[in-house]
């Protein structure tokens, strides 16, 4: 059994989820919620599944011996990898690192600096207040975006990479949620605009919907 420790709110779960979904691969969800009780992630059970108290956080005990892996790229790629034909992360080298640069512009370069920890951090450091936490969010998201929409105005397709879903559209969708949720316009961004219009009338993508998680509030 595949078991995905995540949260419905959590965009590196979500993308986990996508990936699943593609590769219809039946699995197992486990809730880790991110804010009762002062975070879940910090609980005894979950440090010693994963000691850096981030979700999601991916089991594997379908094989002779169970691996339990960190970091949604890792555990997309292992997927794609073991389950998949590995499409997702490109046929070639070149195709690959280009896959790999643009779902990193998103995981390593807008993601982490939208996190919780770091917005609560904010708060108790620096005074932010709700609407400041907003516009620091809407900030960082804009900045890469701007670099993002330039990129794959010269490299997509249907989708962010010529007419194949990759990695990449498995990261924008869910930072395209956050924007939504902390009210960052898209009008400057077509080509992101057109993309998310295209994987979100795709089933995996849909399923995979914060709103549409069992442990939803
Ligand atoms: N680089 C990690 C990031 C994981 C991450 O930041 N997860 C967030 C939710 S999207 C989290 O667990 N935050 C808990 C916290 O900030 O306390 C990955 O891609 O898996």
């Amino acid at each position: 059994m595949l078991i995905l420790h995540g949260y419905w709110r959590s965009s590196a779960a979500y993308r986990v989820r996508i990936v699943l979904n593609l590769l219809a691969l039946t699995h197992e969800h486990k809730s880790v919620h991110l804010v009762k009780n002062g975070g879940e992630q910090h609980s005894v059970e979950y440090d010693a599944l994963n000691p850096s108290h981030l979700v999601p956080t991916l089991e594997d005990n379908t094989r002779y011996d169970p691996v339990v892996i960190s970091q949604s790229m890792a555990i997309m790629e292992y997927l794609d990898e073991v389950f998949g034909e590995g499409k997702l992360t490109g046929d070639n080298p070149v195709k690959r690192a280009h896959i790999r640069a643009l779902a990193q512009d998103i995981c390593c370069d807008i993601h982490p600096l939208n996190n919780l920890r770091v917005i609560q951090h904010l708060g108790d450091i620096a005074s932010f207040e709700a609407d400041d936490k907003a516009q620091w969010m809407r900030h960082w998201m804009a900045t890469g975006f701007n670099a993002l929409e330039k990129k794959l105005a010269k490299c997509a397709g249907q989708y962010c990479v010529g007419n194949e879903l990759s990695l990449v559209d498995v990261c924008l969708i869910p930072q395209l949620y956050n924007a939504h949720r902390f009210g960052l316009s898209l009008d400057k961004y077509p080509t992101i605009s057109a993309i998310e219009q295209r994987c979100l009338a795709i089933p995996a993508f849909a399923q995979a919907l914060p709103e549409n998680q069992t442990d939803a509030t």
